[in-house]
């Protein structure tokens, strides 16, 4: 979703991946990552975490509110799974490179995940907590 392309611009994460619990795709995040245009391609705003203005994404549009993103009722950009919901996300807040562990029966095993960011979906029941369905980025 761009994260990674923001980081090789900014030497750093956006703040809103930089969170002791998941984020979700939706937001303000998603203005940051992939800021609107007007015709001439000049951004419409700049966002606050993206001074420069670059586009780190372009995601699918959403069909049906499912597999991509769309503006809701209050006009923010949702990013959503094939299931409509949207995605999870945690970055590592440091060089160190590992990120909590979200996975409540993995965490007493392996506490951390040991890569600088993560994203999983829900999964088909649309429950973050049950992993057995969920989709997740370091496995
Ligand atoms: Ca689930």
């Amino acid at each position: 979703m761009g994260l990674k392309a923001y980081h090789e611009e900014y030497n750093r994460f956006p703040s809103e991946a930089i969170s002791p619990t998941p984020s979700q795709t939706r937001g303000k995040i998603l203005k940051t990552l992939h800021p609107e245009y007007d015709a001439a391609g000049h951004p419409k705003k700049i966002p606050e975490g993206n001074p420069r203005g670059i586009n780190f994404f372009d995601p699918p549009a959403a069909k049906n509110k499912m597999s991509g993103m769309y503006y809701d009722d209050k006009n923010e950009p949702v990013l959503v799974d094939p299931w409509g919901t949207p995605f999870y996300f945690m970055a590592s807040p440091d060089e160190r490179k590992e990120v909590p562990n979200p996975d409540l029966q993995e965490r007493p095993r392996d506490p951390k995940v040991q890569t600088d960011i993560i994203i999983y979906s829900a999964g088909p029941d649309r429950n973050p907590d049950t992993w057995r369905d969920n989709i997740a980025s370091w496995r």
